[in-house]
């Protein structure tokens, strides 16, 4: 048998943690030969909420889960983890200014940071699911300089995931026919979802979605918007935030990383940017990447038109602009 990978997830008291932790554990994260143990941190005032959820992944008894860590101390919670899910973060509440939440997870992200680098295994990987996601990362990424940068990433499964379900519906075909859309840059409403290269598995072979969906007025006009303004479309509809798809999202990015994407299929993650796309490097960006041996590569040589050149530089400018925010928080 396998010996239990240890998966941490902050903020797991929360709605997205709540759906999250039962896929863990029935193996939807890492696969179902796999053994988990799952570290479960969130704050003080969530700690008897916590001891709830503990309490509800014994009662599931499921067969891989191998023991439950839940707890508030941040070192006990990153000793040893393999996997680190940070869905913990401070939200935006209503009067906020920009600054203010990004002050407040600048702090949270840079002591993590540090927990993680000092306690977690050589080879954790780390993804950002918490709001702002990629500067989080970033953040996250400058202060845990030992861990490798190709280790943290961000989540922009869910917005790939989205885009991929708004195709499946517009030509009524399967979604698991559908590959190859990207996000590209800001999980964020500028973040741009491109079509130019996806295709859909049909009984004559592989074709282009540009040659099945001949409206180009929806394919850079609502079908854009419509993914980028998902979320608040679902909190309109639900009056909470995504959770299920979020969780799942996260599992998706998790197992392609580390068991591999399909042979001609890429997804699309957040990552440290080395300049591909002249995409400033330094930023944590969404970019298409392929997955093997536990490692992700940016797919490479994708033509750019001009009107996905600027959705491109707009998402990385706003990007810019997040990173020199959460700098000058660094220094307040
Ligand atoms: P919830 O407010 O339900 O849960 C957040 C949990 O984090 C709470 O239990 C809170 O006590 C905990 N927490 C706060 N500070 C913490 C800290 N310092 N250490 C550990 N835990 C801490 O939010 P939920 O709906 O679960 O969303 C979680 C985060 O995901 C938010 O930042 C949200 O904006 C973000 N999202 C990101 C998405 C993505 O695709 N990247 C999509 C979904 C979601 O909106």
């Amino acid at each position: 048998a396998k010996d239990p990978v240890r998966v941490l997830v902050t903020g797991a008291a929360g709605q997205i943690g709540y759906a999250l932790v039962p896929m863990v554990a029935r193996g939807v994260m890492l696969g179902p030969d796999q053994p988990v143990i799952l570290h479960l941190l969130d704050i003080p005032p969530a700690a008897e909420a916590l001891n709830g959820v503990k309490m509800e992944l014994v009662d599931a008894a499921f067969p891989l889960l191998k023991g439950v860590v839940a707890t508030t101390d941040v070192v006990e919670a990153c000793t040893g983890v393999n996997v680190a899910v940070m869905v913990g973060g401070f939200p935006r509440k209503e009067g906020m200014e920009r600054k203010d939440v990004m002050s407040k997870n600048v702090s949270i992200y840079k002591s993590q940071a540090s927990a993680l680098e000092k306690h977690a295994a050589a080879n954790v990987k780390v993804l950002v699911v918490a709001n702002p996601a990629n500067t989080n990362a970033l953040i996250l990424k400058e202060f845990a300089p030992s861990i490798p940068e190709k280790n943290i990433t961000c989540l922009t499964r869910l917005d790939h995931n989205r885009a991929l379900g708004q195709i499946s519906e517009r030509l009524n075909v399967q979604v698991s026919d559908v590959k190859n859309v990207i996000i590209w840059g800001n999980h964020s409403s500028t973040q741009y979802p491109d079509v130019n290269h996806a295709t859909v598995k049909t009984p004559s072979g592989e074709k282009p979605v540009r040659a099945l969906i001949a409206d180009d007025a929806w394919l850079q006009g609502e079908f854009i918007t419509t993914v980028q303004q998902r979320g608040a479309a679902i909190i309109k509809a639900r009056k909470l935030s995504s959770a299920l798809s979020a969780a799942s999202s996260a599992c998706d990015h998790i197992r392609d990383w580390v068991l591999g994407t399909p042979e001609g299929t890429w997804v699309s993650m957040g990552v440290y940017s080395d300049g591909s796309y002249n995409v400033p490097a330094g930023l944590i960006y969404s970019f298409p990447v392929t997955c093997r041996n536990g490692e992700w590569t940016i797919v490479q040589g994708l033509s750019v038109d001009e009107f996905s050149r600027k959705k491109l530089d707009l998402t990385a400018e706003e990007l810019t602009e997040e990173k020199a925010l959460a700098y000058s928080c660094l220094q307040d």
